[in-house]
């Protein structure tokens, strides 16, 4: 199955809301209260459903839309419209190495995405280093050689090590190398654990003492089924990290996808890029993120 049909597959709960819609009748009031509904149950969120509601009503009338079908479309385009900001390429050619420091929650995915990303690296001939940063727990450090050997990439480690003090030794390793890429893992935190959100800064600054300028890049990898919780988890990695970026994982499964939507709307002021999008547990399930194939995708539209 190639990467849209599993994106589109991924997001069937919102889509068999969002089809049924769709799927005939009139452009009323209730076809407006209906799809409300279904962009809430989509975890878009209350602010952001009533903005595209006023906008998709503008559009009706102003192009006189009729049919639910034509609706569908105009909602893919707005829906477009808000996600775009956040398509942007993960440039690598910045530093080098270029240093990517990653962050999240437990369970996020970080580690199984470094292992995907390295892949990616691999292909494009890039040369990558990993820092094992998450010290707290042995599993996390084998789980990430076994991603390391599997794209034989070197992993930077120590055990029961200060995170702070990996991802220096990466860093200087990385640069004395010349290596490309230099990705570190770190250890799941919940925004309320204050100790652990302020280690994280602490970790981002030993790679600026190892290197001026690093990380280039802090990417929050959040986990795509975590619903409306996401928006809590960005605002509060950011005030702790200076998040460049985020990644979503798990769009193969329960997740709903209206929160790239959600997050996207709730940074329009300073939008966040979305490097990649997760759809599965396999090396190739990770794409760059497309604003466009999502959009389809969330509204049940065949990609164009
Ligand atoms: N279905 C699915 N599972 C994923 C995806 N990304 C990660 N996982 C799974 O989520 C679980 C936690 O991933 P892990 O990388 O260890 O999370 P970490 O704690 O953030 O490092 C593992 O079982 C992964 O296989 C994804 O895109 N789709
Ligand atoms: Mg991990």
């Amino acid at each position: 199955m190639g990467f849209f049909s599993r994106l589109k597959q991924g997001l069937s709960r919102t889509r068999v809301n969002l089809i049924g819609l769709f799927s005939g009748g009139v452009v009323d009031e209730d076809f407006f209260e209906e799809l409300e509904e279904s962009l809430i149950a989509a975890d878009i969120g209350y602010g952001p459903t009533t903005t595209i509601l006023q906008r998709l009503r503008d559009t009706v009338k102003l192009k006189g839309l009729k049919t639910p079908e034509q609706v569908r479309i105009a909602l893919r385009d707005e829906l477009e419209r808000i996600l775009l900001p956040a398509q942007q390429p993960l440039s690598i050619d910045t530093a080098k190495p270029m240093v990517m420091m990653m962050a999240g929650v437990n369970g996020a995915g970080k580690t199984t995405t470094i292992g995907k990303m390295s892949k990616w690296l691999a292909a494009q001939n890039k040369t990558v280093l990993l820092a094992a940063a998450d010290t707290f727990r042995a599993a996390a450090r084998e789980q990430l050689a076994v991603w390391g050997e599997r794209n034989r990439i070197e992993v930077i480690t120590q055990t029961g090590g200060d995170p702070a003090a990996v991802v220096f030794d990466a860093v200087s390793a990385g640069k004395a190398r010349g290596t490309d890429v230099v990705i570190a893992d770190t250890a799941g935190r919940l925004p309320t654990q204050t100790n652990l959100m302020e280690e994280l800064g602490r970790i981002r600054r030993a790679q600026g003492k190892a290197m001026q300028g690093a990380p280039h890049e802090v990417i929050l990898v959040v986990d795509g089924t975590n619903g409306q919780n996401a928006l809590a988890q960005v605002k509060t990695f950011d005030a702790f990290a200076q998040l460049t970026g985020l990644i979503v994982t798990k769009l193969d499964g329960t997740a709903k996808g209206g929160v790239l939507v959600a997050i996207t709307a709730a940074r329009a002021d300073k939008p966040l890029p979305i490097y990649f999008v997760g759809v599965g547990e396999q090396i190739d399930d990770l794409q760059p993120f497309n604003a466009r194939a999502f959009a389809n995708a969330l509204v049940g539209l065949d990609e164009e």
